[in-house]
């Protein structure tokens, strides 16, 4: 497959042009009198190598401002997790919370609680039913990556046939999105036949057994996109234990170490390498300006990278792979 590079629109581009060069030269030092701000990043998930790299462009864009970062997430993506987590990093007064909520609807009263203490609120990744809570809302675009997905199951699988979704879990507003991005441009492909989504809950386990299932009940499958890191893993899985590696094309979310192995291995055929290091060095440089009284933008569009085997060793291929540690 040629290489390819997939950006999000000219608006999203123009939006993060803007934020970075509304990037403050003006740096918060903690000395002469500047004020040292205070900023809290909550993860969707702890030790999921997106978040992680998320991770280290915040940590790498607070530094640059002079700010100081704490880092926290729940042992799973659950909103019945994650609330506790924000509430005992609301306890702490930060200046700025960076959140990636883990459900539309049940983290919107949470949220809105630490806005209320007079915490600037900034979206990473995943937003809410009502983004207003926030000074900005930074993700890729996940309906258009979800739709890229199918482009390249087509590609892969020319000649048409069945094809399913792994899914996260209902209420995530970027898995969500991917899924009907694949959903849609599926369906509006005759050659193709849409199996519909099934959910993984984020466990990998869960995903390989889905996919066992799947291709017993349809040995002809031709294609499986997976909408995330671990959905990936466990949708590789599936594939090597029923020996499908050659007749079945698996296009993934993420770019996680895991999933550069099944690329590398061929189970899988290509990877929607997101920017979680731009959306979370984006994050800091609105939460600052939204603390500096300054504009802010309340939307932005990051961008991503399609990874296959042929650009996997590129410059390209190499700065899209998420990082297990900074
Ligand atoms: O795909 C990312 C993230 O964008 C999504 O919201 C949740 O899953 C990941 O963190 C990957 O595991």
């Amino acid at each position: 497959m040629n290489r390819r590079t997939a950006m999000a629109m000219g608006a999203a581009i123009l939006a993060l042009t803007t934020a970075a060069a509304c990037s403050s030269s003006k740096k918060s030092s903690g000395s002469g009198g500047a004020k040292t701000y205070n900023l809290a990043f909550v993860q969707g998930v702890a030790g999921d190598a997106f978040y992680i790299t998320m991770d280290c462009g915040i940590k790498a864009e607070a530094a640059a401002e002079g700010a100081k970062v704490t880092t926290q997430g729940a042992q799973k993506f659950d909103p019945t997790l994650q609330t506790p987590v924000l509430q005992s990093v609301i306890a702490t007064k930060p200046d700025a919370i960076l959140i990636a909520p883990t459900d539309v609807s049940a983290m919107q009263a949470p949220i809105a609680q630490a806005k209320s203490q007079g915490i600037k609120i900034v979206l990473v990744d995943t937003t809410l039913n009502d983004p207003s809570v926030a000074v900005s809302a930074i993700s890729s675009d996940n309906l258009g990556g979800g739709k890229a997905a199918f482009e390249a199951i087509k590609k892969l699988a020319p000649g048409g046939g069945k094809v399913l979704g792994v899914g996260v879990q209902p209420g995530i507003s970027t898995t969500d999105a991917r899924d009907k991005g694949f959903a849609d441009a599926a369906k509006a492909d005759s050659k193709y036949q849409y199996l519909g989504v099934q959910y993984s809950q984020n466990d990998p386990a869960k995903a390989a057994s889905i996919v066992s299932a799947a291709l017993q009940k349809n040995p002809d499958i031709v294609g499986i996109f997976a909408s995330n890191l671990f959905s990936a893993e466990g949708t590789a899985t599936g594939i090597r234990q029923a020996g499908k590696q050659a007749s079945v094309k698996v296009v993934g979310f993420d770019a996680g170490p895991d999933q550069i192995k099944a690329l590398q291995d061929g189970t899988v055929q290509a990877l929607i390498a997101q920017q979680p290091a731009t959306i979370g060095k984006d994050g800091v440089q609105q939460a600052i300006k939204a603390l500096k009284g300054e504009p802010t933008t309340p939307k932005i569009g990051t961008g991503f990278t399609i990874i296959t085997k042929d650009n996997l060793t590129s410059a390209e291929g190499k700065a899209a792979a998420y990082k297990a540690a900074c």
